[in-house]
C-alpha cells in the first residue's frame, strides 16, 4: 500500500469514527483492531487446536502479542509455522509476535497461530468460546473464538476486502 493510500485510509477512518457503526466481529483495544477470531472443530478428542485472527495496528507504536488464556484451554501460546529446508516446523514465539504500527498481521493456517493446548472440552462447530489475549501495550483483550468446521481454511464470515497483508 502506498503512503498516499494509507493517508487516505486514515482520513476515511477519522471521518467515519463517529458515524459508522463498528462491525460486530471487530474488537478495538487501544490502537489495535482485532477481527476474524476463529478456530476449527476438534472431533475425536483432540487436546490441541489452532486459533486464528487478524490484528490491525492503527497506532504509531509497535505492540506485541504475548499470549492468551481461556477457561476452555490449559494453555494458549503464540506459535509460528514455517518451512525449514522443506520441512514444516512449528515454534513457540516466546518473545511474542510484533504488531508493527500501520500493519495488519494475520494469524492463519500455515503461518502464525495461537496454539490452544490441553483443551478441556472439544471445540464444536458454531460455538463461540471466550478467549482473552494479552498484548504488551493494549493489555488483556476479551474476544470470542468462533468455531468453524473441521476442514475450514478461513472464517466462514470472511471479509477479505482491503486490509489483508501479504
Ligand atoms: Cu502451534
Amino acid at each position: 500500500m502506498t503512503s498516499t493510500l494509507r493517508s487516505l485510509g486514515y482520513i476515511a477512518l477519522l471521518a467515519g469514527l463517529f458515524t459508522a457503526p463498528a462491525r460486530a466481529e471487530e474488537v478495538k483495544a487501544g490502537d489495535l483492531v482485532i477481527s476474524q477470531v476463529w478456530s476449527r472443530a476438534t472431533p475425536g478428542g483432540a487436546k490441541i487446536a489452532g486459533g486464528y485472527l487478524t490484528i490491525e495496528n492503527k497506532g504509531s507504536a509497535p505492540d506485541l502479542l504475548i499470549g492468551g488464556s481461556g477457561d476452555f484451554a490449559g494453555r494458549v501460546e503464540v506459535h509460528e509455522m514455517a518451512m525449514n529446508n522443506g520441512v514444516m516446523t512449528m515454534r513457540s514465539l516466546d518473545k511474542g509476535l510484533a504488531i508493527e504500527p500501520g500493519k495488519t498481521v494475520k494469524l492463519a493456517p500455515g503461518g502464525y497461530h495461537l496454539m490452544l493446548m490441553d483443551l478441556k472440552n472439544p471445540l464444536k462447530q458454531g460455538d463461540k468460546v471466550p478467549l482473552t489475549l494479552e498484548f504488551q501495550k493494549a493489555g488483556k483483550v476479551k474476544l470470542a473464538l468462533e468455531v468453524q468446521g473441521v476442514g475450514a481454511q478461513a472464517p466462514a464470515t470472511g471479509d477479505h476486502s482491503g486490509h489483508v497483508k501479504k
